[in-house]
């Protein structure tokens, strides 16, 4: 039997596949099923990691019904489609998240307590797959989240590394990073299509012909190429039956390639090539901030997007679909500047491959592409070299060349003249190279910034001249998180207590914790509510007892700061207040009694080759250990350092923070997603006015908020001035003694100098303005230690964070991007 597209077909293959039971007895059947004849082994002889991926399978066993239905769907209906276009998702361990999106969880702990098990200790056992560094890579996660739980179809677009973000540990304090074996044990998650691999080219020439119709035509003749393996993951939306797909590619040595050199007899050179190839989708660059600019990083980007382009392509055109309405079919949006390659690589195909006109393709292209930008600094905006670019991708660099021409032609007709304008606006900047993010720019149907105040900066300071072309381009949508994994499974107790107060609603409608705001008020409601916080700060010290050995006190306030290692995030800042109080122990300026009971706890990783940022790690460690170990305070001031956090630490850390910290140099910080994270759990900020903590305090109101520090136009001015951090040390005696502590050896078992880089760095250069701010700061932190002597009024505060902060769910943030840049609604 063969269908219209020529396929095998059934009349039962398309009957829905009838999902396994919803009941307790069922579920053990299907999982000692798996444990069976996946695993090979019965229960009595089965493993912790044998009862994980039996469970694991048993759950996406539900889910998969689901998925090809969904996909059966898009099949016949060809609704529009986003392709997200991301080089990281940090999606966090994905058993818990099935399982909610399934309503199996009660299910499942009853069916495995009657085996004996405890299922926590099988939710234990999944490692995490880490594969981002920080905010960008866990915002596509929670956008893949939310577009399948809002039945928005999206393809999720990535790579698949084979080690992810390094795993950090501690070695006398300082910084050790290990490789993330995140697959050693294999990942019941993924599904490998070797069948439906792709060829990417690499190097090689251009060539000019005649083609059959008189017309120049150009021929890329590549020097080599790899295969991309797709692995597809289920993304599951929340109880509402979809499941969509999210396609990481991993890089093999072709056939064609090795065959060549082993018969040439070189065998061990045939099995470097497949070394050589297979790096490509090894390692996750570790660098958040400042592109190393390597070679393999690019090679990276145009492998994932070629895959990426040429598998949607194809499935368009066996839909039957014209590749001159692609931009009816999908957008892609482009995840930062990482896969602006995929620019080029459209236009590549439609001019080279389909015979499209230059002014065709590139009407195509514009309306296909939307770009977000994640940043500010402009050591973080990538740039490549043209020579790297032209070696690796020569027909690209040829078309980047040629869009760059039409590209300032315009702008000399908008702007006679101006050549200057010309000049600082174009794509190709001589001496530097090809700079991405003015390539996204000009392709982009839309550009968009993270949060409002960024999206203003974008618009005013990073892409001034583009914004006068074209105003209408430039758009902002404000970052946000999924309340599925960042409450609803955090914080388990707080998720019931609101489904008692105001039902399940707000899972999908976040908004709707605004039905909260009155119980602000009921002694009731706030008692149970700072029951919670308590149990979850048990939950926290009990793991962080057996995962690190360190003891967090009862009844301290929980002061958290966790965030990707940089000084513009300025966690030297805060270790300048707890050093400061501990100064002021030490000289009896106050009594150890007049220091409110407060654990300070940091999770960061720095980028393996920033010195600064690891410096500072040291830094934090070694104050840790002076600190704790000191009888003067008497318990009152902890800090604690877990090595290695991540999503899964999060998890559980949050829902436990009184404070939350977000307290970068204003202008710096892009959005921050961990803000939102933590006003929706019931913390407290102390902030800064950069990125969405100025949409939080407006939100929350200002009563509930501590502020400190410049605003933007304030630091603005101050660089303009000419910023001079020794005046602040030479002015503030209690600046002076922080720093002048930290040089004096008592952390350092008396080597005065250990600490140099990081002092010296902020006595003289303070980029990020941390002394200018640090009065700022010390004042807002003693306001804190005010406000929270008044547990009612803190617990009110809190309550009042998490009611008016449901406008931070990324559903929120897709709708958003449905309507102000895709142009498309919900649909199937
Ligand atoms: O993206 C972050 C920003 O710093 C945050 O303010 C923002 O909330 C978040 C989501 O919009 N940027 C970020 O995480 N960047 C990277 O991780 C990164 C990774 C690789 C790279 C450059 C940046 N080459």
């Amino acid at each position: 039997d063969l269908g219209p597209s020529g396929k095998p077909t059934h009349p039962l293959a398309t009957a829905p596949v009838g999902a396994p039971p919803h009941s307790v007895d069922g579920f053990v059947k299907e999982f000692l099923h798996e444990l069976n004849t996946n695993q090979g082994v019965p229960l009595s002889l089965s493993s912790v990691n044998d009862q994980y991926m039996a469970l694991a399978s048993t759950v996406r066993n539900y889910l998969m019904a689901r998925w090809l239905e969904t996909n059966r769907k898009v099949h016949e209906n060809k609704p529009k489609t986003i392709g997200y276009l991301s080089a990281e998702y940090l999606l966090g361990r994905q058993l818990g998240n099935a399982l909610l999106a399934t309503d199996l969880s009660d299910i499942a702990e009853k069916g495995l307590a009657l085996c004996g098990i405890d299922i926590a200790t099988l939710r234990a056992q999944e490692v995490e797959p880490g594969l981002g560094n920080g905010g960008l890579g866990r915002l596509a996660a929670c956008f893949i989240d939310s577009l399948a739980t809002m039945d928005v179809p999206c393809v999720g677009y990535g790579i698949r590394y084979e080690y992810g973000i390094f795993r950090q540990t501690f070695v006398d304090g300082r910084q050790v990073e290990q490789p993330d074996t995140w697959l050693s044990l294999g990942s019941p998650w993924e599904f490998p299509h070797p069948e439906a691999s792709v060829q990417v080219d690499f190097g090689g020439h251009t060539e000019r012909y005649i083609g059959e119709d008189g017309r120049e035509r150009v021929r890329w003749v590549p020097a080599w190429n790899v295969l991309g393996v797709p692995y597809n993951y289920m993304v599951p939306g929340y109880l509402n039956g979809r499941v969509n797909t999210l396609r990481l590619w991993s890089a093999q040595a072709t056939k064609a390639f090795d065959l060549q050199i082993f018969n040439s007899g070189d065998y061990a050179q045939a099995v470097r090539a497949q070394t050589f190839a297979e790096n490509i989708s090894k390692v996750l660059y570790p660098e958040d901030s400042t592109p190393q600019g390597k070679e393999l990083r690019l090679q990276q980007q145009y492998f994932f997007v070629a895959c990426s382009l040429r598998d949607f392509i194809d499935h368009s055109l066996e839909d039957g679909f014209d590749l001159h309405n692609l931009p009816e079919r999908v957008t892609f949006q482009l995840n930062d500047t990482h896969p602006v390659i995929a620019v080029p690589e459209l236009m590549r195909i439609l001019i080279d491959e389909y015979d499209f006109e230059w002014d065709e393709a590139w009407d195509v292209t514009r309306r296909c592409f939307a770009y977000t930008c994640h940043t500010l600094l402009p050591e973080a905006l990538e740039v490549w070299p043209t020579d790297l670019l032209g070696r690796l991708l020569p027909r690209h660099l040829e078309l980047i060349y040629q869009i760059n021409d039409h590209f300032l032609a315009e702008v000399r007709e908008a702007f006679p003249g101006d050549e200057l304008r010309a000049h600082h606006m174009s794509i190709i900047s001589h001496g530097q190279g090809v700079r991405m993010a003015f390539l996204a720019t000009v392709a982009g149907t839309k550009v968009n910034g993270v949060a409002e105040l960024h999206s203003q900066l974008l618009r005013d300071k990073v892409l001034p001249d583009f914004s006068a072309l074209w105003p209408e381009k430039f758009t902002n949508v404000t970052n946000g998180v999924t309340p599925r994994r960042f409450v609803r499974l955090s914080n388990p107790k707080l998720s019931e207590l609101i489904n008692d107060t105001i039902g399940n609603g707000w899972v999908t409608d976040l908004e709707r914790l605004k039905e909260l705001e009155p119980y602000a008020d009921d002694p009731e409601f706030r008692a149970q509510f700072a029951e919670i916080k308590a149990w979850n700060k048990h939950r926290i010290a009990d793991l962080l007892r057996a995962r690190d050995g360190i003891d967090l006190p009862d009844g301290h306030l929980v002061d958290v700061m966790v965030k990707r290692l940089h000084e513009y995030k300025r966690q030297s800042l805060k270790l300048l207040h707890i050093v400061s109080l501990y100064e002021q122990v030490l000289s009896g300026k106050i009594a150890a009694s007049e220091v409110t009971p407060r654990t300070v706890v940091f999770g960061s990783k720095a980028a393996p080759g920033y010195a600064m940022a690891k410096e500072t790690i040291h830094l934090i460690n070694k104050v840790a250990a002076t600190i704790n170990a000191d009888p003067i305070l008497e318990g009152r001031l902890k800090i604690a350092f877990p090595a290695n956090y991540n999503v899964t630490l999060a998890e559980k850390l949050i829902p436990a923070a009184d404070l939350s910290e977000q307290i970068s140099l204003a202008g710096m910080e892009a959005s921050g997603t961990g803000n939102m994270k933590f006003a929706l759990n019931g913390a407290l900020t102390i902030g800064t006015d950069d990125g969405a903590n100025v949409e939080i305090r407006k939100l929350v109101g200002d009563k509930h908020f501590f502020l400190f520090g410049m605003s933007e136009p304030e630091v603005a001015e101050l660089g303009a001035q000419g910023y001079n951090p020794h005046s602040y040390y030479d002015a503030n005696p209690q600046l002076k003694a922080t720093l002048d502590l930290i040089s004096s050896g008592v952390f350092s078992n008396g080597d005065r100098h250990l600490f140099d880089m990081v002092v010296e760095n902020l006595k003289n250069q303070d980029r990020f303005m941390a002394l200018a701010d640090f009065d700022s700061y010390v004042a807002a932190q003693a306001k804190v230690e005010e406000r929270y002597a008044d547990q009612d009024s803190w617990m009110r505060s809190a309550i009042l964070n998490m009611a008016r902060t449901g406008y931070f769910s990324s559903d929120r943030s897709m709708r958003d991007y449905l309507q102000r840049i895709w142009h498309t609604t919900p649909m199937l």
